[in-house]
């Protein structure tokens, strides 16, 4: 076993080997003589196994949206630490996330033809992104380290995250669809499909032939193949999909759905007292696409779900409706009612009579307990419990499903088993492998919207707040609480031992692929190369770097030239990652170990401009770096 596959209680375990002299009590509970671990106080020592001393290794990794700021995020859980900021629908400086020509690949190759025009002249790919909701992919209900995938609703798109390296492979826009907001990954029998929710309606198609025609709106589902990332199929939806959820049979999609009314303005959106819960039936789509009862839109099929379709059931629900979550019961569905202070609780078993009419929509329904003011997300322990977030109350609400399913039927008991007050305003909370058939109910995370005065004041923009909660004995614990940047949105908590990210590239991954075919046309050694080819005005420039040099010490271009930099890092010492940065030409990129990089850019700017090294990779880092001479046009 590595280092990096250590648990938490092996790392203890070494402390305490470590420290021998300081006592094993006093090493576990972290107050050894070492003073290695801080103990802010005396409830937190009794509570206190969250806290890690320095060099010990998380139990969790826990993947984090960040909202408007447009990455993801890696923390260790319980400790809370952040360990990486992965770029996914952001720019980014320190890697060249957008810049390199990898990047650029990929996030390109999954737009439509209209959007690539849109962006001709604002620099060939969005700038901005909303990224809400990453899951990991499941084998047979449980996380199986293969990838993560994620929405942006700034730009309608979904990405994937390799989880070998940490970084993003592919990246699609859906067409047909306004703005992707909820997303979840197929369960069972294995991801397969990715579904994701277009929230906003739009007219189908959006080309200013309809504009304030609402009624002539729509929004659109979409089913992904998570392996190819190619669009499987679309379907159609009465009101506004918000968010979803997929079951442990391989059946069904769940979707919150608010709006039914189909108003476009806040007052006709709050009109009706109900809303739904749509249900989209796989096997009844997959049925319908081969029948061929689809119109082909932007490449795409879709098939029409709306109210009265085979395909689909609209479960009435009060109000607004926000959260699905399948609890590891592989039975019951919790939507959270926002505008109502009511979960409601659908369970899976009887959809199939509500697909053949046996039975009335509501009539899936089995508990709608009252919790509290503006439930939004529920979480699960695998203990019959769920832990809802209370919007409007600041709180967390621990409740007994099977308690709530009784009290339904009329008798008199009261599913609530505890609350607890969060800082403030919680939308998502996450528990440690929840959404799997291993939840373990050892953790809780609240991610809450607001954190006003729980830090010190940095201005009118604030942080935003999550708590740990441990929720391992009957009573919930606030544990921890960090301030964050915009926006810890969502999150998940994957035990460590499920993900295996590697620790260098490989060399020859397809990520370089283009680079790799380019140097087999060029001739060059792509491992080991120091060759500048020219190939009439583009100039191919092909180094690689080892601690501290780079193959070429100077190269020479032509002004008006477009020139292509290869760097590859042949360095492969675990975390020896080297950048290549060019003064004043905006030039910039990461290069792992083992891996290659290549950005290209028009050498517009006549003189001499030193490329050099921005990650700090070795004693003479400073010196890692050349000059790039720009002959002036004659
Ligand atoms: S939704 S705060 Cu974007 Cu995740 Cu519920
Ligand atoms: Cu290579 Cu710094």
């Amino acid at each position: 076993m590595t280092d990096k596959k250590k648990t938490k209680e092996e790392a203890l375990l070494s402390r305490r080997d470590v420290f021998k002299g300081a006592g094993a009590a006093a090493a576990v509970v972290g107050v050894g003589a070492s003073g290695l671990m801080q103990i802010k106080n005396a409830e937190a020592a009794t509570t206190g196994d969250h806290l890690l001393g320095p060099g010990d290794l998380d139990e969790y990794y826990g993947f984090w949206s960040s909202g408007q700021a447009g990455e993801m995020r890696i923390l260790g859980l319980p400790s809370m630490r952040e360990l990486m900021r992965v770029p996914v629908f952001n720019r980014c400086s320190a890697t060249g996330w957008g810049d390199t020509n990898e990047s650029r690949k990929i996030m390109r190759d999954g737009m439509t033809e209209e959007t690539k025009k849109f962006l001709e002249d604002k620099g060939g790919v969005w700038l901005n992104g909303d990224l809400h909701h990453p899951h990991m992919s499941f084998t047979e209900g449980r996380y199986d380290g293969r990838y993560l995938y994620m929405n942006d609703k700034a730009n309608t798109r979904v990405a994937r995250v390799r989880c070998d390296i940490m970084k993003v492979d592919k990246m699609i826009e859906i067409p047909n669809a306004a703005d992707i907001h909820g997303l979840r990954p197929q369960k069972w029998p294995r991801t397969g499909y990715v579904f994701a929710n277009g929230e906003h309606r739009i007219p189908l198609p959006n080309d200013g032939s309809i504009l304030d025609e609402p009624e002539k709106y729509h929004a659109v589902f979409t089913a992904i193949d998570g392996d190819t990332m190619e669009i499987s199929w679309q379907v159609i939806v009465s009101g506004n999909l918000d968010n979803v959820d997929s079951d442990y049979q391989g059946k069904y999609a769940f979707a919150s759905c608010y709006n039914s009314e189909e108003g476009v303005t806040l007052a006709e959106m709050m009109g009706a007292e109900m809303d739904h819960c749509v249900i989209f039936d796989l096997a009844r789509i997959e049925a319908g696409v081969e029948a061929g009862d689809y119109t082909v839109m932007n490449g795409v099929k879709v098939l029409d779900g709306r109210k009265g379709s085979k395909y689909t059931r609209y479960v009435p629900v009060p109000n607004s409706p926000h959260g699905v979550n399948v609890a590891p019961d592989k039975r019951h569905v919790m939507i959270a009612g926002k505008l109502s202070p009511t979960v409601t609780v659908i369970d899976v078993n009887l959809v199939e009579d509500l697909f053949t009419d046996k039975i009335e929509p509501r009539g899936v329904v089995v508990a709608e307990p009252q919790l509290g003011l503006g439930p939004l997300h529920t979480a699960f322990d695998g203990r019959g419990n769920a832990y809802t977030t209370l919007f409007l109350d600041s709180q967390v609400v621990k409740w007994d499903i099977d308690k709530a399913l009784r009290a339904y039927k009329g008798e008199d008991v009261d599913p609530i088993l505890d609350k607890v007050d969060v800082q403030y305003q919680p939308g998502h909370n996450h528990s440690s492998q929840g959404e799997t058939l291993d939840a373990d109910g050892k953790w809780l995370i609240s991610l809450n919207k607001f954190s006003k005065d729980r830090y010190l004041n940095v201005g009118p923009l604030k942080p935003e707040s999550e708590q740990l909660i441990d929720i391992s004995g009957d009573k919930m614990k606030v544990v921890h609480d960090s301030p964050t940047f915009a926006e810890p949105h969502d999150c998940i908590i994957v035990k460590a031992s499920d993900v295996n990210p590697a620790t260098t590239w490989t060399r020859g991954d397809s990520y370089w692929a283009e680079a790799t075919a380019q140097a087999e046309k060029d001739g060059v050694d792509l491992d080991y190369g120091a060759d500048v080819i020219r190939d009439g005005n583009k100039v191919r420039v092909y180094m690689h770097s080892i601690a501290p040099t780079f193959s070429l010490e100077t190269f020479e271009v032509n002004e008006g030239d477009e020139v292509t930099v290869y760097v590859t890092n042949m360095d492969d010492v675990d975390d020896l990652t080297h950048g290549f940065c060019i003064g004043n030409y905006g030039v910039a990129m990461e290069v792992g170990p083992q891996a290659t990089s290549s950005i290209t850019f028009k050498a517009d700017r006549p003189g001499v401009h030193w490329f050099y090294c921005q990650w700090f990779c070795h004693a003479l880092h400073m010196e890692m770096r050349g000059r790039m001479f720009v002959k002036p046009k004659a």
